[in-house]
């Protein structure tokens, strides 16, 4: 393992945090009290820790619907974000994002969105900019298997090719693009499509976190010397459903069991950890026992946070230059 233990422990938490902050929302989301879609992004945590501990704060990303994993894996911070789920006034965007609308320009966290594929011209204008400064920044767009088709997504592709843009593209195959399947909804496969653009891709087991930060290391190094746009190309699952209050009647009965006992990817990073004597059982104990204090101490201010009042509505509508 090349990273160092404060590494480690960093991007464990990370995940823990990740992990807890959206099993949290799904026991908290059937209450009523959050408006909205909600998407869970539990089970892929090692994708966006993966990806984002190899970032600096020059560094963009975009994000998709699916967004609290990466906005906490960029290092938003939780008990905005969980006020701005919650759509109160002193949430990360006042409140007028709620969860699939979340950004933090002072993070380099351009947005998620509710438009899939949406994202990906965000990302490439950021990857340009990145290229015109010249000081090796790069820009990460988020893609799911489903928004992998979307044209957007060619689009910036063939762009960033041309223009050698340093942007680089996660997608994050979990399987399912809301209810159909990836092996039915993509034709080809993604690694040989995305090569046939002219962008070198990089393949990780997205349970694996030190695979995918492996992956995401050499690629970014790519993009970061200016030789264009990168893909790394990571398959997980989601642990509940395209949404909150999806009943899955098009997943077999227990696969997400499985795939929790067997390949959890925050179960193979303690494992790993502790057998090579990195932290102990009771070292990683004590970060998730303080990662479920900062979730509770989000929700209970959340629930109990300011409203916005109707005055909000035109704000920040246009800028002024
Ligand atoms: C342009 C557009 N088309 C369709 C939708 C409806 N929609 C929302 S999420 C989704 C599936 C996205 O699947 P994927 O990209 O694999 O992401 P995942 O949900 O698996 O994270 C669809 C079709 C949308 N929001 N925007
Ligand atoms: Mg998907």
């Amino acid at each position: 393992m090349q990273q160092s233990p404060a590494q480690i422990r960093h991007a464990y938490t990370r995940m823990r945090l990740i992990r807890e902050f959206e099993e949290r929302l799904h026991v908290e989301n059937p209450k009523g009290e959050i408006a909205g879609f909600t998407h869970l992004y539990a089970g892929q945590e090692a994708i966006a820790v993966g990806i984002c501990e190899n970032l600096d704060e020059r560094d963009y990303i975009i994000s998709t619907h699916r967004g609290h994993g990466h906005c906490l894996a960029r290092g938003c911070d939780p008990r905005d974000m969980m006020h701005e789920i919650y759509g109160r006034a002193d949430g990360l965007c006042k409140g007028r994002g709620g969860s699939m609308h979340i950004a933090d320009l002072s993070k380099g966290m351009l947005g998620a969105n509710g438009i899939v594929g949406g994202g990906q011209p965000i990302a490439l204008g950021a990857a340009i900019a990145c290229a015109l400064r010249g000081d090796g920044s790069v820009s990460v767009s988020f893609t799911g298997d489903g928004a992998s088709n979307q044209g957007t997504v060619f689009e910036a592709m063939n762009m960033a090719v041309v223009l050698k843009a340093p942007k680089v593209f996660v997608f994050e195959d979990n399987g399912y693009s809301e209810h159909t399947g990836a092996s039915y909804g993509i034709g080809g496969d993604l690694k040989t499509r995305t090569e046939g653009f002219g962008i070198p891709v990089w393949e990780a087991d997205g349970f694996d976190y030190f695979a995918v930060y492996e992956a995401a290391r050499d690629a970014i190094a790519e993009a970061r010397a200016g030789r264009g746009p990168v893909a790394v190309l990571a398959t997980a699952t989601r642990y509940f459903g395209h949404f909150e209050g999806d009943p899955q009647n098009y997943r077999a009965k227990d696969e997400v069991k499985r795939f929790r006992e067997e390949k959890d990817c925050l179960m193979q990073m303690r494992r790993r950890v502790v057998e090579a004597g990195i932290f102990s059982e009771s070292d990683l104990d004590a970060i998730d026992a303080a990662v479920i204090e900062q979730i509770d101490a989000a929700v209970a201010s959340a629930r109990e946070g300011p409203r916005p009042g109707p005055e909000i509505m035109l704000q920040d509508v246009y800028l002024d230059y």
